[in-house]
């Protein structure tokens, strides 16, 4: 059994920038969320501060930071094994982040992919947007953490918060662990529905494109029937050739544990109708439940806000030692009590 000294430290963070969570960040990320707690040190945290790099409203912010705690809690981060907190109630992050801005290359960070697609698609770019990247280095070195459990498009954040823990250690003496990306290959990318050369993403430009876990299990069904394959009919895993079913497979695979080469069996000689109607019922099965569960957790809302509460205090606790070192070696006076 592993115990909480020797168990190794997981950090992971996702944003409430819609009202419910999708196929991509359950499959990338949040199902190793949940699988990681059983023998981790485990924090996971609603990032709302990088929800506010792009414009926000503030009411629907608040309100989707809750229904993505209670989203996680539905989908088995439990609260007894894990940390789960809100971001903006650590103010360490914040404060790291200043520090780790002041040792990162302006060449550097301007290097970021995922910044320059996001800073395209918005009419005002913020300096917010761009060091979202050190932010998010911020926020996983303050745990000292071994393992970051994310999905393919972190890849080059998670290169830059090794580069900065490794530069600043180098710099100011022993203060950061570096931490590795846990990443899973056959699930890193989930691809559109729609358009299987982009990955799935709520700002999908098809509405059929992005199967969230909140839908309507008749909704889900729905978006698997009509999602795009190619002419052929045959189930075959070949991600240049036939990306489409390739996506769906994966999906179907991961869903149902079954493996790819035996889903190919399967369902040899048989046309993507029964292949599309037998997934979408794995779909409907699997991920409906999750609706009924978050909706359980929100209707609670006192014993929501004592679990970010109490996850946050825990999380705090950790974060404010590791600031504490980081203060000192950069020359700081130290932050005074409240
Ligand atoms: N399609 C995906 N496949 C695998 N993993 C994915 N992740 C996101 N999309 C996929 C992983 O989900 C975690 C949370 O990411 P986030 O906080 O960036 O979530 P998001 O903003 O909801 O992601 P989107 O939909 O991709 O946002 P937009 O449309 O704004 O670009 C991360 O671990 C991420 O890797």
């Amino acid at each position: 059994m592993t115990t909480a000294a020797s168990a190794p430290r997981v950090f992971s963070g996702i944003q409430p920038t819609s009202d419910s969570f999708h196929l991509g960040n359950y499959l990338g990320a949040l199902r190793q969320w949940v699988a990681l707690q059983e023998d981790s040190d485990a924090f996971y945290c609603v990032v709302d501060q990088h929800a506010i790099t792009v414009t926000h409203d503030p009411k629907v912010l608040h309100q989707r930071s809750r229904t993505s705690a209670a989203q996680l809690l539905a989908l088995g981060v439990d609260p007894e094994r894990s940390n789960l907190f809100i971001q903006s109630q650590v103010p360490e992050h914040a404060m790291l982040a200043w520090i780790l801005g002041c040792e990162t290359g302006f060449g550097e960070a301007s290097r970021m992919t995922q910044f320059k697609d996001k800073s395209a698609k918005q009419e005002h770019t913020t300096v917010g947007l761009f060091t979202y990247p050190v932010l998010m280095a911020a926020d996983i070195l303050l745990y000292q953490t071994q393992r970051v459990p994310v999905g393919a498009d972190q890849r080059q954040h998670l290169e830059l918060t090794r580069d900065l823990a490794a530069r600043f250690n180098n710099n100011y003496g022993q203060t950061f662990t570096v931490p590795e990306p846990y990443i899973l290959k056959e699930t890193e990318t989930i691809k559109d529905l729609s358009d299987p050369a982009k990955k799935m993403s709520k700002s999908s430009e098809s509405p059929r494109g992005c199967l969230y876990l909140l839908d309507e299990p008749n909704q889900m069904r729905k978006k698997i029937k009509s999602a795009v394959t190619d002419s052929e009919a045959e189930v075959r895993y070949d991600p240049e050739g036939k990306p489409g079913v390739t996506n769906l497979l994966v999906i179907y695979s991961a869903l149902s544990g079954t493996p790819v080469d035996k889903l190919e069996s399967e369902y040899q000689g048989k046309g993507y109708g029964d292949f599309k109607g037998d997934l979408a019922e794995v779909v409907a099965e699997t991920l409906g439940p999750i609706a009924r569960a978050t909706r359980e957790y929100l209707d609670d809302k006192a014993e929501l806000d004592r679990i970010l509460v109490e996850g946050a205090e825990k999380a705090r606790a950790v974060a404010s030692r590791t600031l504490a070192k980081a203060y000192k070696k950069v020359g700081f006076y130290p932050p005074v009590a409240n």
